[in-house]
């Protein structure tokens, strides 16, 4: 889709006060910032970093789900969490090649996932116990993606926001499956509802967790917003999504596990108790639930893949010398 060529060393110029404006004139004025145009060192790196976390969280996310498609109720269930499960995969890869636009490889990106060195998003290191997890991922995981990356779609990087409209359309089919699982338990049996409601009462935390830090303590928000990057702040996507998703758990009787939630009649919001942010730093410090296994299942599907890419480069060498052995033929 992209090309790392594109780029060019000129993007890491030394900081310039007036090109610096320029360019945040071109970011007021709505204008996308493409590969080869000058940006400060700094959106460049932002950028990366962003898009990075956002490529290695498509690619560990397929780790909770993909521990139930062998085990998924019925073979139309089977079928959807396989292509949610692709669907991934390729975002994953569309992500890594617009972080490939600014200079960086998908190689090192990699290896900076699989060292450990990179984060991805915190909601992936726990564990999915039940069939209602799968259910729950998509409506509460897939939903607040989306709250987050429609945003994203008007990113003022062109290869991001163009990346995103993808992305966020298949997010969208991935939370109504999601919710369409719920939906079903939570008119099943009284075992199959209770099996909801307990995935519920696992994820809600968590997926609230996913906006990241409380504005007070987001480190990146103010640059990110000045840039463009981000178009909300943490809280007030946090505060969209509780808004949304609160109805829909009350539509199929499930009760959202927080004992502090009342509507406000005035503001027209959701107002919720509080979060642990303790877990949250625990969970980005790599000592979740399953941080350490999903890492050592990521290293271990990168090792056992070695041949297929030491093969794709066999080939595309092979191909390469034939091509060139034919061009020489012809120029004779
Ligand atoms: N987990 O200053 P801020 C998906 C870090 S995709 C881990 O507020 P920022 C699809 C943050 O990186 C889900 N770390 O940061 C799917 C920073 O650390 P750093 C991923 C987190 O960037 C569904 C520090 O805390 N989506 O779910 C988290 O302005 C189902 C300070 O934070 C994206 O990545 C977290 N939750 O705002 C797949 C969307 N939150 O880098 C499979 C794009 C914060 O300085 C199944 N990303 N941190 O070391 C974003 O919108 C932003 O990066 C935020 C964080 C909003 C995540």
């Amino acid at each position: 889709m992209y090309t790392q060529a594109l780029n060019t060393r000129e993007a890491a110029a030394p900081e310039d006060p007036e090109r610096e404006a320029r360019f945040q004139a071109r970011i007021d004025a709505e204008e996308k910032i493409e590969p080869n145009d000058w940006m400060p060192e700094a959106y460049r790196r932002t950028l990366i970093r962003q898009i990075a976390q956002h490529a290695h969280s498509e690619i560990v996310g397929m780790l909770p789900e993909g521990n139930w498609i062998t085990r998924a109720p019925s073979l139309k269930r089977k079928a959807a969490l396989l292509a949610k499960v692709q669907d991934e995969g390729g975002h994953g890869l569309y992500l890594y090649a617009a972080a490939e636009t600014l200079g960086v490889s998908r190689e090192e990106l990699v290896a900076l996932l699989l060292s450990g060195k990179q984060k991805y998003s915190s909601i992936f290191n726990y564990p999915t116990l039940t069939w209602a997890d799968i259910g729950v991922i998509g409506w509460l995981v897939d939903g607040a993606a989306i709250m987050n990356q429609i945003p994203l779609c008007r990113c003022s990087y062109g290869p991001y926001a163009r990346a995103m409209i993808r992305i966020c359309k298949e997010e969208s089919f991935h939370q109504r499956q999601g919710y369409e699982i719920m939906v079903t338990l939570a008119r099943g049996t009284p075992e199959q509802k209770a099996m909801a409601q307990d995935a519920l009462n696992r994820w809600w935390w968590p997926a609230l967790m996913m906006f990241g830090p409380p504005d007070g303590d987001s480190q990146h928000t103010d640059t990110a917003m000045r840039w463009r990057i981000k178009r909300f702040t943490n809280d007030e996507l946090r505060q969209k999504f509780v808004d949304a998703t609160v109805p829909q758990a009350h539509h199929i009787g499930l009760t959202i596990p927080d004992d502090k939630l009342t509507f406000n009649d005035t503001t027209g919001h959701w107002e919720f108790g509080a979060i642990d942010w303790a877990e949250f730093k625990n969970v980005i410090a790599g000592n979740g639930p399953c941080n350490k296994q999903r890492l050592k299942q990521r290293n271990a599907s990168h090792d056992a893949g070695a041949w297929v890419r030491e093969a794709a480069l066999a080939y595309a060498e092979k191909r390469r010398r034939r091509e060139a052995a034919g061009r020489l033929v012809a120029a004779e």
